[in-house]
């Protein structure tokens, strides 16, 4: 399959298993999952053939794992990064002692009066470093980088997860610990 077909079907993915699966028919179960044959056979009903072997080639090339097959199920879902309502399961989990959030410079004046709230997702979105969070907020324009005391939010009773491709995710980030490093 080529570079072009590859991202466009990851894309497809993630519009179908984060945001609308009902679009193509589908429901999800309350973490996420649904059958790989279901998936496929919705992707085909709605014009979108792929064989099962081109979807594991999606899911194990995709630069950054969105996807995961639960191979004894035979179940596929998003890691992360759902706007419908979904039950991740993940652990609460220690953070490192700062994380990083990429944005761009004409949402600084907001984050820097309210922080950083989920906005169409279910949690803020942070990266273990600085240059996982330069590509997030280079997505929008000029990237700036905020450091987040994630250490004190941890201490403070803020809860954090981390999703199985290394995103870290928290309920918000109030200004007091973040920091402009760029
Ligand atoms: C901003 C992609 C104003 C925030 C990426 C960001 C990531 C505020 C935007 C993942 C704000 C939300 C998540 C406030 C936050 N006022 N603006 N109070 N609080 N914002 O896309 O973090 O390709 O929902 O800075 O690589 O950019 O989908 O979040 O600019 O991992 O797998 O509001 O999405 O991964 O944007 O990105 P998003 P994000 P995928």
């Amino acid at each position: 399959m080529d570079e072009l077909r590859t991202v466009k079907v990851s894309k497809y993915l993630s519009r179908h298993l984060r945001h609308q699966p009902e679009r193509i028919g589908l429901a999800l179960d309350p973490q996420g999952w649904v059958a790989v044959m279901d998936l496929l056979r919705a992707m085909e009903r709605h014009g979108m053939r792929i064989s099962r072997a081109e979807l594991e080639h999606v899911v194990a090339v995709n630069d950054k794992r969105r996807f995961t097959i639960d191979t004894d199920r035979d179940q596929i879902r998003a890691v992360q990064g759902h706007s419908v309502d979904v039950d991740l399961a993940l652990p609460p989990t220690t953070p490192p002692a700062h994380l990083y959030h990429g944005t761009v410079a004409r949402n600084l004046a907001s984050i820097r009066t309210e922080g950083l709230r989920p906005m169409g997702r279910h949690h803020v979105h942070l990266s273990p470093d600085r240059e996982t969070a330069t590509r997030v907020g280079a997505r929008r324009g000029r990237a700036l980088v905020l450091a987040v005391d994630a250490g004190a939010m941890h201490r403070d009773g803020h809860v954090f997860h981390v999703s199985d491709n290394g995103v870290w995710l928290t309920d918000s980030v109030p200004p007091r610990y973040l920091r402009c490093t760029t």
